[in-house]
């Protein structure tokens, strides 16, 4: 072998090794992050630092289960992270703020525990203050009892509510501001004036509420649910046929910790489908206790992890359990 044609060997090799081994090197700087069942010490690290307009890599493996990751207000789609092997995920941030990133597969009892959070700094940083959620500047009480006193006999329909709302002068209350703030009941109440029989005022009720929202809104809503929801309210929003779908997912290790989650919610029901409790609820108390969570039960909070948009998605579809909209 000629020496020009050894040193442009030699070249060649160099050059693989600087195009694989540079890229490697920085590559491996980011920290290893691990997933764990939230029992377990959930992710480590936990917090995670970013800058504006510098994409950061991370590299995710799980040490026990199937995990998801994502992040909260951003739109990205979940990455599984599976046991024994490592996902690569580039995210890249253009505001300042700090992020939540979450679990997103039903992985146990405490799934909804497995949060994490991504420090971003960098300008804007004068990014305007959000303004304070409705239930706030509406001064509610988002831990008082809302139980509406009066429940329509039969299910209130939109479709007949429309045929009734086109005879009344019902334009006030078609705003999106009257919508919120104001409970199913209370509407029927409003509406008391009218001259329309209990159950007439109940589907011009179920009439405003459709015209509150869209398609693909309950659309966005449905699937919201069915990922974040179901699994504690049930499916159909009476606790029935939950995790059915997750358990097939997570697989046969973690089904008893899935047992140990019915149980829990076997003694905390929460139902959907009870007109007292949903007529007596308005959108922005539903919106409230939905960021919030809490009160003393095992609901999360989950004003981190979706945008304004999603929640009131996800409210229009929870009322879906109370009214027809369709024939
Ligand atoms: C870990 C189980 C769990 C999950 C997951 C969960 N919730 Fe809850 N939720 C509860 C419990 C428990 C309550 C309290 C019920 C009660 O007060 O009887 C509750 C209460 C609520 C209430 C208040 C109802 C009322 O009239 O007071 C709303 C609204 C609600 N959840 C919405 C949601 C939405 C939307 C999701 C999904 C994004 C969700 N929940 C996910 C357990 C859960
Ligand atoms: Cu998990």
């Amino acid at each position: 072998m000629k020496r020009s044609e050894l040193i442009s060997r030699f070249l060649i090799a160099a050059g693989v090794l600087l195009a694989v081994g540079v890229p490697l090197f920085f590559w491996t700087r980011t920290p290893l992050i691990h997933a764990r069942m939230a029992e377990s010490g959930g992710w480590n690290p936990s917090v995670i630092q970013a800058e504006v307009g510098k994409p950061i890599h991370l590299k995710i493996t799980s040490d026990d289960v199937v995990h998801g990751f994502a992040v909260g207000q951003m739109d990205m789609q979940s990455v599984d992270i599976l046991p024994g092997k490592v996902a690569d995920i580039t995210l890249n941030f253009d505001k300042p703020g700090i992020y939540t990133f979450y679990c997103t597969r039903w992985c146990g009892l405490n799934h909804w525990r497995m949060r994490g959070t991504i420090e971003v700094s960098g300008s804007p940083s004068d990014v305007e203050p959000a303004s304070p959620p409705l239930y706030v500047s509406l001064n509610l009480d988002l831990d008082a009892p809302h139980d509406a006193p009066n429940i329509p006999s039969q299910s209130p329909s939109a479709i007949r509510g429309e045929n009734i709302a086109s005879q009344l002068p019902i334009t006030n209350y078609l705003s999106p501001e009257y919508y919120r703030s104001h409970s199913p009941y209370q509407v029927f109440t409003d509406l008391s004036a009218a001259p329309l029989t209990e159950s007439q005022r109940w589907d011009a009720v179920a009439f405003i509420w459709q015209t509150n929202t869209t398609p693909e809104s309950l659309a966005s809503g449905k699937q919201l649910y069915a990922q974040n929801c179901a699994a504690c309210h049930g499916e159909n929003g009476a606790g029935d046929g939950v995790f059915a779908d997750d358990l097939a997912q997570a697989g046969e290790s973690s089904m008893q910790t899935m047992e140990g989650a019915m149980d829990m919610m076997m003694q905390t029901p929460v139902g959907f489908t009870d007109p007292r409790r949903m007529l007596g609820a308005s959108p922005a108390l539903l919106q409230g206790k939905i960021l919030r969570g809490g009160m003393g039960t095992g609901m999360p909070m989950w004003g981190s992890i979706f945008t304004e948009e999603q929640i009131w998605d996800l409210i229009a579809y929870i009322y879906s359990f109370q009214f027809e909209y369709q024939p």
